[in-house]
């Protein structure tokens, strides 16, 4: 049988032309970084529960960590730039991603737009070098897709707050040594004025501080997941974001941890789509390799054209944040269209994979298991159609 070289992903999207030179050494330089130093070790990783703290340094030299911020030591990189970044993480592990998404947009981010020049000073140069690290509390045990709901309370006293309550499922929260906690709080000592929500930076170390690890994940293995513990925990006023008030805030980071998700998914698909291919041309059946079958192809085939669709929608959408035009319902439209392809591309992959589709030997078990959780996080897939179907509609459906 005459079997030819397959056509790649990257030539069918064909947006290499679209790229500057320098949005290209980026994307490649992570590339190889993934490919040297994270792929060789990702299956033991997971198994293990590990989160390899110790490539950290290396991610910061890269400029990944708060990469599409302006100044404080950050690289201050385009949106497209930072999406091809993070999909380039995503192709090794969600969990490698995960922990860009959280230090850069859901920790540096909030501090970088609500926070005092001290704050800024105090924080972002050491997160971007990696000697800080931070994670965002939002969720909490009973209050994960209707944030609004949130029991951690904020009390004043003096010149600092009392914090109680506990925040559920918090990226990088066991390692971490500051977290953004959303708390609600009453505005005004003496009216006792309608509530709001506020952002307080917690640091390790301050008493009633406790992130225990959450272990038994069977998604997202390679990453660090803690509760946040708080308990009549005392933080100084210099450590209240003075920028921001309600549950806007909290929201605002999530369109920008969401957009480099929608980009970043992507490569877990890629990554479950080569070796499909690969796989259904070398596996033999019935005597031919299976790739030679009509059902097989068209899986792949379903596969690279929900990729490329993916891709094309991601890369506009970037050049539209570059320009400061990308609205949050654009936002929920690619995050639920990518991580949601993605995930059924996994699947799809696995079974092509058969028996073998389940060992930790090839990626797509891994992906397809991180995946769930990207599908829940940062908005699970029905959140992000009630946000579109509110727009689309004028009707609230929450
Ligand atoms: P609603 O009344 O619609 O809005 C409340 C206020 O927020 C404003 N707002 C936004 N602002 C900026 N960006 C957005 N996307 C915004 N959406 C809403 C809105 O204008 C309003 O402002 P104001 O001034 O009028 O008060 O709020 P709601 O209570 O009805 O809830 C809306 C809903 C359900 C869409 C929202 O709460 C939501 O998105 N829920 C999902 C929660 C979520 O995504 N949690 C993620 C936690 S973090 C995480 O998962 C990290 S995983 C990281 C990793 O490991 O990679
Ligand atoms: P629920 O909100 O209880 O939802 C359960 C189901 O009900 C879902 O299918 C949901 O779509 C559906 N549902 C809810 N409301 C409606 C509705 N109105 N209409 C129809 N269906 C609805 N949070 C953080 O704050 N920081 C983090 O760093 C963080 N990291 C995470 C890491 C991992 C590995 C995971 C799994 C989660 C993480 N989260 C984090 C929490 C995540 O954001 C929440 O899990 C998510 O928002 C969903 O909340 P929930 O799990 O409480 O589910």
């Amino acid at each position: 049988m005459n079997i030819a070289e397959p056509l790649s992903l990257e030539a069918l999207t064909a947006i290499e032309h679209l790229l500057t030179e320098e949005e290209r050494m980026i994307r490649d330089s992570v590339r190889r970084f993934v490919r040297e130093k994270f792929l060789p070790r990702a299956g033991r990783l997971y198994e293990d529960e590990q989160f390899p703290q110790d490539l950290i340094p290396q991610m910061a030299e890269m400029g990944l960590l708060g990469a599409n911020l302006e100044g404080y030591g950050c690289a201050g990189m385009g949106a497209v730039a930072y999406g091809l970044a993070l999909q380039e993480l995503e192709y090794g592990d969600s969990g490698m991603r995960s922990f860009a998404s959280v230090q850069g947009s859901l920790c540096m981010y909030p501090i970088w737009r609500y926070g005092n020049e001290e704050q800024k000073e105090r924080f972002l140069p050491r997160m971007a070098k990696g000697e800080a690290i931070g994670c965002f509390g939002l969720t909490e045990p009973d209050s994960g897709s209707d944030p609004g709901s949130m029991t951690t309370y904020a009390v004043r006293d003096g010149n600092e707050w009392i914090l109680n309550g506990a925040k559920m499922w918090i990226t990088n929260a066991p390692f971490a040594h500051l977290a953004v906690v959303w708390a609600k709080v009453k505005e005004g000592d003496k009216a006792f004025g309608p509530e709001t929500i506020r952002g307080f930076l917690v640091e390790r170390g301050m008493n009633g501080f406790e992130t225990p690890t959450v272990h038994g994940k069977m998604s997202l293995r390679a990453s660090a997941t803690g509760e946040i513990v708080l308990t009549d925990c005392r933080v100084p006023d210099a450590n209240v974001l003075p920028g921001v008030k309600g549950l806007g805030g909290p929201l605002s980071c999530l369109n920008q941890a969401r957009f480099g998700i929608a980009f970043a998914a992507l490569g877990a698909a890629k990554s479950c789509y080569e070796t499909a291919v690969s796989y259904a041309r070398t596996r033999v059946q019935f005597g031919v390799p299976i790739a030679a079958k009509q059902l097989i192809q068209a899986q792949l085939v379903e596969m690279a054209s929900e990729i490329v669709k993916g891709e094309l929608l991601t890369f506009h959408y970037a050049r539209l944040k570059e320009l400061n035009k990308l609205t949050p319902q654009q936002v929920s439209l690619a995050k639920k269209n990518n991580v949601g392809w993605a995930l059924e591309i996994a699947r799809i992959a696995r079974g092509i994979l058969g028996g073998n589709g389940i060992l930790l030997e090839y990626p797509v078990i891994r992906h397809m298991m991180n995946l769930e959780s990207v599908y829940t996080y940062e908005g699970t897939n029905e959140v992000h159609t009630l946000i579109l179907g509110k727009a689309l509609t004028g009707i609230d459906a929450f």
